[in-house]
């Protein structure tokens, strides 16, 4: 199996999310890298700013209906359906071997109430030292008759941040780009206790089977990733910095190379995750690390902090 290049410990730049000190800006996008070290064959995990989890909710969760996931024309459209094995069996099956590969683990949660969110969040509690911070996933665009939308509210938003401060962790919350204005909405998840918002997940979208004459993947509609969404990431991070300079953002859309990394940096982003690419390339974290640092070496940058938002005058 093909190594990505060498990146030296030595040579990593470190960012601070919070009070969260992460060892490198590059982490995994939930949905894209497992809930375990699915992705330690490629690469070295601890080289990466942390992995970043499927969404869990407190109970197991059969998800939807096949074909989940399909190519579009700019990146791709799924429609999982939050399928999980539920917070307990990932404490206890999945967890203690993404401990032992060293990684920084982000924790990644969701619910269909804010009770639920509590609850997940509660089961958290106690878990190994390498979970860093829990992503409170508010965003999901598959969610089917009677769930909600949460980051589409400003109540909600801040009621699940809130519900889930029991975690005694750093939480971060990811939010829609579905939203007339996310600034709003990310002021609402920093009222609930969101140390950082992680900018952004999918847009809704969808693709229609023409032969069949109806929706093609399973769930109906899905989330569309990839290339597509990076200008939406961008715009996002970009709108949320200029709103709230000192907010830590973690931008994510679309982020295949070291110069989309760069770009949702000068944007405002202190960390970008890297998701669809990695069902192309699983070696893409490692690839867009290693770019970003050759990028940041050859413009003299010395601290990261000098180029984050540097995109605004
Ligand atoms: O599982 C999914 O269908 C899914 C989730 Br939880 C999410 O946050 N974003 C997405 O595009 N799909």
């Amino acid at each position: 199996m093909q190594k990505p290049p060498e990146t030296s410990a030595s040579s990593l730049f470190k960012t601070v999310i919070g009070s969260v000190c992460l060892r490198s800006p590059v982490m995994t996008a939930s949905g894209t890298a497992g809930r375990s070290n699915e992705l330690g064959g490629y690469g070295s995990l601890d080289q990466l700013g942390a992995v970043v989890i499927k969404s869990l909710s407190a109970e197991s969760w059969v998800g939807n209906k096949a074909p989940r996931l399909a190519p579009v024309r700019a990146g791709m459209i799924n429609s999982v359906g939050l399928q999980g094995p539920g917070v307990s069996a990932w404490l206890d099956d999945d967890l203690p071997a993404l401990a032992d590969s060293g990684a920084d683990v982000v924790a990644s949660i969701w619910g269909t109430t804010v009770g639920d969110y509590r609850t997940a969040a509660e089961m958290l509690q106690g878990a190994l030292p390498c979970l860093v911070a829990v992503e409170v996933n508010l965003s999901c665009p598959n969610t089917s008759h009677g769930r909600r939308m949460f980051s589409h509210s400003l109540k909600d938003t801040e009621e699940v941040m809130e519900a889930t401060e029991v975690c005694g962790l750093p939480r971060w919350a990811k939010l829609s780009p579905n939203t007339a204005d996310i600034s709003a909405i990310a002021a609402a998840a920093v009222q609930g206790g969101a140390s950082a918002v992680v900018l952004t997940n999918t847009l809704t979208g969808m693709v229609i089977d023409i032969d069949r004459r109806r929706p093609h993947l399973g769930g109906g509609g899905g989330g569309v990733s990839g290339a597509a969404l990076h200008p939406v990431a961008v715009r996002a991070v970009y709108d949320v910095h200029r709103a709230f300079p000192e907010l830590p953002i973690i931008g994510v859309g679309g982020v295949a190379s070291g110069e989309d990394a760069v770009e949702l940096i000068l944007a405002g982003a202190s960390a970008v995750q890297v998701g669809t690419a990695i069902f192309a390339d699983p070696r893409a974290p490692w690839k867009v690390l290693h770019e970003l640092q050759g990028w940041l070496n050859q413009a003299g940058v010395e601290k990261l902090e000098e180029v984050i938002g540097a995109a605004h005058s």
